[in-house]
């Protein structure tokens, strides 16, 4: 039987990794630092399983960070923990590299001279790629594992350094370690302030009559490559389950404005975008990311992963639980 430990297991893709590796047969060592309330609303179906067990842990304490490797020596580390708020990483820059990078580094440090047969899973992402992309192909841009990066937040710096740091442990020191460039990935348990789920939070309230405020919303020009979390922490697994570590681009393939999340979300659940949503100006960034659509090729030949879920089936999904 493996053990993984899986960390930021109180967020959206924590909850659906312990999900699957508890279908796998694993005992399952969640890490969730301190909070004052209760935030394991996510997980409390999975709190009975005599498999999972939860550790308090905080990835910016190396001594907390080592001591957890040390006593679990685990199979698997999936580092999934971050301040994941694009957004948020303009006001609080320095706490974002702390947790992203300095906290990725103690995780690398840890395994290396506690335990270093672990393969590490690091959730790096498509923002790293800011605003490049490679060249058209059929007659549509998109980025691949090859494609240069050029973060434009203080979060994308942060990811791109714990990547780059990844790639240095796993060829100084030979450890297996991979980062999975994922693309967006939203679900019913989508973090609240992510511009989807609040779109589709904010149509459930109205319709039950709990608000009769308006949508305020920032730049609807954006465009993202959404996909099912759930189909993303598949892919985590797949990445960990190879002969030689490898970091993959994970996506669908297919590109959508926040208009058309917008208009398609409003549009099932019989509501006008034009009565209920206004723009505000304060929730632009002051850098973006305009234009992400990836490239999945390489993981479908070398994993055999696939996205399973549409974009219109993930929008009505996501409606059809906040309604
Ligand atoms: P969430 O924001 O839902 O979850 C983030 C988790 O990290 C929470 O459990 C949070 O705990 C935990 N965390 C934050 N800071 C610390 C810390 N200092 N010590 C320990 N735990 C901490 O993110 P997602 O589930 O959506 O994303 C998972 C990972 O994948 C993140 O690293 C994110 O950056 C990355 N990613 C996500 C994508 C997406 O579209 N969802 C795409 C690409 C990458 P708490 O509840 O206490 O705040
Ligand atoms: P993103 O997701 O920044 O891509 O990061 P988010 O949903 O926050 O923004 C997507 C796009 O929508 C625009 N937008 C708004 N965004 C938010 N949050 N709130 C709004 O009111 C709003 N109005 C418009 C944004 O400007 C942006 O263009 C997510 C996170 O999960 C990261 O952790 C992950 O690495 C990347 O996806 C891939």
């Amino acid at each position: 039987m493996k053990t993984a430990i899986i960390t930021g297991i109180t967020g959206q893709d924590g909850s659906y990794l312990s999900e699957l590796l508890l279908e796998k047969e694993y005992n399952v060592i969640g890490c969730h630092r301190r909070s004052s309330t209760n935030n394991l609303n996510r997980i409390n179906h999975l709190l009975s399983n005599p498999r999972y067990k939860l550790t308090e842990f905080d990835l910016t304490d190396p001594s907390g960070v080592t001591q957890t490797v040390n006593k679990y020596q685990p199979d698997e580390f999936y580092n999934l923990a971050a301040q994941s708020h694009v957004g948020t990483s303009f006001k609080q820059p320095s706490t974002t590299f702390e947790i992203n990078t300095i906290g990725v580094t103690n995780i690398l440090e840890a395994i290396r001279h506690h335990s270093p047969h672990t393969k590490l899973y690091q959730a790096s992402t498509s923002e790293m790629f800011g605003r490049n992309y490679s060249s058209e192909k059929n007659g549509r841009k998109y980025q691949n594992e090859k494609t240069e990066m050029l973060p434009q937040s203080p979060y994308g710096v942060a990811k791109l350094a714990s990547h780059n740091m990844v790639e240095i442990y796993r060829s100084a020191y030979s450890l297996f370690a991979c980062c999975g460039i994922l693309f967006n990935h939203e679900s019913a348990r989508r973090g609240e302030n992510f511009v989807t789920r609040k779109i589709t939070k904010y149509i459930g309230e109205l319709i039950r009559k709990e608000r009769t405020d308006k949508l305020k919303l920032g730049n609807l020009d954006a465009h993202r490559d959404w996909g099912h979390a759930k189909d993303y922490v598949r892919a985590m697994w797949m990445m960990l389950q190879q002969e030689q570590p490898q970091d993959f681009v994970i996506a669908t393939g297919e590109t959508h404005s926040v208009k058309e999340f917008l208009e398609m979300a409003f549009k099932g659940a019989n509501l006008s975008v034009k009565d209920h949503v206004e723009i505000d100006p304060d929730l632009f960034r002051p850098a973006e990311v305009e234009y992400l659509c990836g490239d999945p090729s390489l993981a479908k030949e070398k994993l055999g992963w696939e996205p399973q879920m549409s974009f219109i089936d993930l929008v009505q999904d996501m409606v059809k639980n906040d309604v």
